[in-house]
């Protein structure tokens, strides 16, 4: 099974992700943890250029660089682990994509996906939970951090854009919507009763 956590910087994807993997190590559940852009040595590396807030990166290489990371981690780890029939559990997948560098920078949605497909090589997400916040909750999560990333750098209109087009991609049955602004504990636990029933 691929479960995919998406939502917007400091709606709280790496706290659930935490806590749904000791939940389900505690379960015995064999889980591969994940996360991208990353997720080998070629998709970090990738990573660090594409957050590096002194390059200037246009919305077309961004979208190449996570595909070009995305296509490495399907090959080396995703797709070996799914044959294998663990449970992959992935910090953003090919929503990030459509969300960021579609509905935010306005890239076309089509062509978009179809570089995606080709990264991905048909490989799906059989779930993908989206952590949906208001991005001025969000934003007041992320002032303690000392400097922000590229991305994190945006105005709030391209967050904003980043926002509603997650939720638009949410209207398709894979999809779970989770509440970002309840408390951790219960966030962790709508997140645990999707999964438990898909
Ligand atoms: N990107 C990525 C693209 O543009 N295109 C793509 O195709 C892909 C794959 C990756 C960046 O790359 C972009 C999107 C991103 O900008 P990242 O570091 O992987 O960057 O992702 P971020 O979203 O930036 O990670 P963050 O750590 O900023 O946000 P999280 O993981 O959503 O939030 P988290 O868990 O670290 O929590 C933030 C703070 O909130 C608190 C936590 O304790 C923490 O202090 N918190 C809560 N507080 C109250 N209630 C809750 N329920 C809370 N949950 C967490």
């Amino acid at each position: 099974m691929f479960v995919v956590i998406e939502g917007i910087e400091g709606s709280g994807k790496s706290t659930l992700h935490k806590g749904l993997v000791e939940r389900l190590s505690m379960e015995g559940r064999d889980v591969v943890v994940t996360r991208e852009p990353g997720g080998t040595a070629t998709g970090d590396a990738i990573r660090s250029i594409f957050l590096d807030r002194t390059l200037t990166i246009g919305p077309l290489t961004e979208a190449f660089l996570v595909n070009a990371a995305r296509a490495q981690h399907v090959a080396e780890v995703i797709r070996p682990a799914l044959a294998e029939n663990r449970l992959v559990l992935c910090d953003r997948f090919t929503d990030s994509t459509l969300a960021y560098q579609g509905y935010g920078h306005g890239l076309d949605l089509a062509a978009l996906q179809r570089q995606c497909d080709e990264a991905t090589g048909g490989v799906r997400a059989d779930l993908i939970l989206l952590i949906d916040l208001p991005i001025e909750v969000a934003r007041a999560r992320l002032q303690e951090r000392y400097v922000l990333d590229r991305i994190e750098s945006q105005d709030d209109a391209f967050h904003e854009c980043v926002r509603q087009g997650y939720l638009e991609l949410a209207k398709s049955p894979r999809h779970r919507v989770l509440d970002g602004t309840l408390p951790q504990d219960r966030l962790l636990e709508d997140a645990w009763n999707f999964i438990s029933t898909s």
